[in-house]
């Protein structure tokens, strides 16, 4: 790995541990370095083989060749094909080609990619000013890149194991009473949930670290109630503190200057849902610390799961934005008879919102006092105040493990939570995205991270929900959310084969508990991906061409059906052969050998189709409400064993900060000796932890496609 730096870089906090040596940006190979008059530019040659991976939450395809991106966090809701920004900026990327290596760029301003879009031989980055960082990881296995882009940036947060459960969100249930239905329809329709979100309706007033206290009498005998029946509540937390006489963070913010500026030195004032707001200061360790402490509303009802929203910041409108407009509307309505120009008023209007000129009149502080203009340090925001939320959370309760999800993120906010990846639509369109997205933010330490499943936006049909909610069993963050004013998506809001299909649905994700939640502790452990792409594993130009498939762990390749009115749809089986899984519930699954190649696989609506990998198994268990709701004391071991195969079961208390000390390992083996099959099992507890399985069942085939079953009590 080789470190350049280019300037004197803003220091964003994002990398953890520095290489020994920094290099001076002349030196740098493969890019060629310009400055140029108002901005500072690399630029790499493309080369016709390269296939160009990653920056994290972007649309487009995986290939990011031939679009443009911008990264500047953005809060728009519209993420049409076009669109350049999201609400993140992840400049990390692996250029997988003859010889392939990664980089990484520390920069917290805008940056500008342009992978082969003006010129398609030519990956052009632009900065504004010349303060970077940029990390060159030269090895040439893929695995590797990561694994130095980790050591870098931190391992990812460590979630509790109920967040690999289901976990059912609306803007907004609005009152106590809403929740509680919800909560009341996943037990007695028997279908399993962990949690369910709290979006701003429950605040009074919008005003952060409040309740409405008529919506929400009594919080504290409520949120008792959910999670008596094993429930979390996942309230939802903005930047934006309302302007409001004796309203407490407001007048501590004003009171210990803990609110951004404007250039004059008063706090900064822009519109957003709680009116007109000041926003807290994040890059201030005192703000950050008084931002993390206000938690205690919620921790001590021991409630610590959140999602912090509107972080990038977004902003309605601000005086001068909304002055200009009136201005212009006002000029039109006096001069009747003066010919008007409405396209100029209608393009006005579209600048209303998350304007830059607006950014660039907001300004902050550091520990040293030191004034820094906003625009500089844009997508710093968000990452900042997941760092105060999770640095709150984990004083105010250290034994925990925090849940934490963030919409606007930087490199190494996945240290603190994860992000989720915004405002999308209930368009089949989305679908592919959300598939995209979750490997390229795993290549970026976002092992755990989902889009809001049935889509956020629009009204979502009963068959795209079901199909969304099939994709959704190998999304970790497994979360339903839909808008304001859409049509209902819960398992339950359609017909009742609908409810019948995702309550199967749900129901196989529950029994993959074990193998998911062992899978994304593993991939934290090892700093591999969680959720990985076929180019990191195969070299084929086929494989680095697949981008609607994935590996979900090590031993299970998803094939999700993503099409309106497919029956069925095509898969590329790299090198080995196949177990191909077809799963309409638990009880009722077909498995069958394929071999390496292409294939068309048939597909109905109530099916869910998946392939394992030759000599590798995936652990079952018995479903249940949620997690932690029974002990598992038994798994079934389905696999596909041609010579050996090896699957270690990790586990622990699931909810505690002592997982390095207190966990265990099943050792599971599978051998096959001619026609025989050997099983084996070694059980390794480590600290206080004990594993509870006590039988496992085999169901193994071999490559003539016969089952081969087993049972051994441990
Ligand atoms: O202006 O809180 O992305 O998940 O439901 C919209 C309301 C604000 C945007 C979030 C979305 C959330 C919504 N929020």
């Amino acid at each position: 790995m080789k470190w350049y730096r280019s300037g004197n870089p803003f220091k964003t906090g994002a990398i953890l541990n520095y290489p020994q040596e920094m290099l001076e940006i002349e030196k740098i190979e493969k890019f060629k370095f310009l400055t140029e008059k108002d901005k500072t530019v690399l630029l790499y040659e493309i080369n016709k083989t390269d296939y160009i991976y990653g920056l994290g939450e972007t649309l487009g395809t995986l290939n990011k060749r031939g679009k443009k991106y911008r990264l500047y966090a953005a809060d728009d809701p519209n993420h049409t094909p076009e669109k350049e920004s999201l609400y993140g900026s992840h400049p990390f990327v692996i250029v997988d080609g003859i010889n392939p290596f990664g980089f990484l760029i520390d920069y917290p301003g805008e940056i500008i990619f342009d992978v082969g879009y003006e010129n398609k031989n030519i990956l052009k980055i632009e900065f504004e000013k010349e303060d970077f960082d940029i990390f060159i990881f030269e090895t040439n296995i893929k695995k590797d890149i990561i694994k130095e882009f980790l050591e870098l940036t931190g391992k990812p947060h460590i979630f509790p194991k109920w967040a690999f459960g289901f976990q059912q969100s609306r803007w907004s249930y609005p009152d106590k009473e809403a929740i509680n239905k919800v909560a009341s329809n996943f037990r007695e329709k028997d279908i399993p949930c962990d949690a369910i979100y709290m979006d701003i309706d429950y605040m009074d007033n919008f005003k952060i670290f409040t309740f409405n206290d008529k919506s929400f009498e009594d919080f504290e005998n409520f949120a008792k109630d959910i999670y008596s029946k094993g429930f979390k509540l996942v309230p939802i937390i903005d930047p934006g503190v309302k302007i409001e006489k004796n309203y407490y963070m407001y007048e501590e913010g004003v009171k210990n200057n803990y609110f951004c500026k404007k250039e004059t030195g008063e706090d900064f004032i822009a519109a957003i849902w709680p009116g007109l707001s000041h926003f807290p200061d994040f890059m201030q360790e005192e703000t950050r610390k008084w931002w993390g402490e206000k938690y205690e509303i919620f921790t001590r009802l021991g409630i610590n799961s959140f999602w912090n929203d509107m972080n990038e910041p977004s902003i309605f409108f601000t005086d001068r934005t909304a002055g200009e407009l009136m201005g212009m509307v006002q000029n039109v309505l006096a001069n009747k008879d003066k010919e008007i120009n409405p396209l100029e008023i209608q393009q006005k209007m579209m600048t209303l919102s998350n304007n830059v000129q607006d950014y660039k009149n907001m300004y902050h502080e550091d520990d040293e006092g030191n004034k820094i203009n906003h625009h500089e340090i844009h997508n710093l925001y968000g990452h900042n105040m997941l760092k105060s939320s999770a640095d709150g959370l984990s004083k105010l309760m250290p034994e925990k493990r925090h849940f934490l999800l963030t919409r606007s993120s930087y490199i190494g906010t996945h240290r603190y939570g994860t992000l989720w990846m915004g405002d999308n639509m209930s368009w089949w369109e989305h679908m592919i995205v959300n598939i995209r997205m979750l490997q390229s933010l795993n290549m970026c330490g976002y092992f755990y991270t989902g889009a809001d499943i049935g889509g956020f936006g629009c009204n979502a049909s009963p068959e795209l929900v079901i199909r969304w909610m099939q994709l959704g069993i190998f999304s970790p963050l497994y979360r339903n959310h839909s808008a304001w004013g859409t049509r209902n998506q819960e398992p339950w809001a359609f017909d009742e084969d609908t409810e019948n299909i995702m309550k199967n649905t749900l129901k196989i994700r529950y029994s993959l508990i074990t193998y998911a939640y062992s899978e994304y502790m593993k991939s934290v452990k090892n700093s591999k991906t969680f959720i990985t792409p076929l180019f990191m594993e195969y070299n084929t130009a086929r494989a680095k061409e697949t981008e609607d498939q994935f590996l979900y762990g090590d031993s299970i390749m998803v094939t999700p059906i993503y099409i309106q009115n497919a029956k069925g749809r095509y898969v590329h089986l790299p090198e080995d052969k196949w177990l191909f899984c077809l799963m309409k519930s638990n009880e009722e699954k077909q498995a069958k050998i394929y071999e390496s190649g292409d294939h068309y696989i048939n597909v109905e609506m109530e099916e869910i189709p998946f392939f394992i990998k030759e000599n590798s198994l995936v652990p079952f268990n018995e479903s249940m409400n949620y997690v932690g709701e029974k002990e598992i004391t038994e798994i079934t071991v389905l696999g596909f064993v041609t010579d050996k195969a090896f699957y270690e079961i990790y586990d622990d208390e699931g909810t505690d900060t002592k997982y390095a000390e207190n966990y265990s390992k099943l050792k599971i083996e599978v051998r096959k000796k001619d026609e025989e099959f050997l099983f084996s099992v070694n059980k390794e507890d480590f600290g206080d932890y004990e594993s509870k399985i006590k039988i496992i069942h085999f169901e193994i085939y071999d490559e003539k496609n016969i089952l081969h079953t087993h049972k051994i009590e441990i």
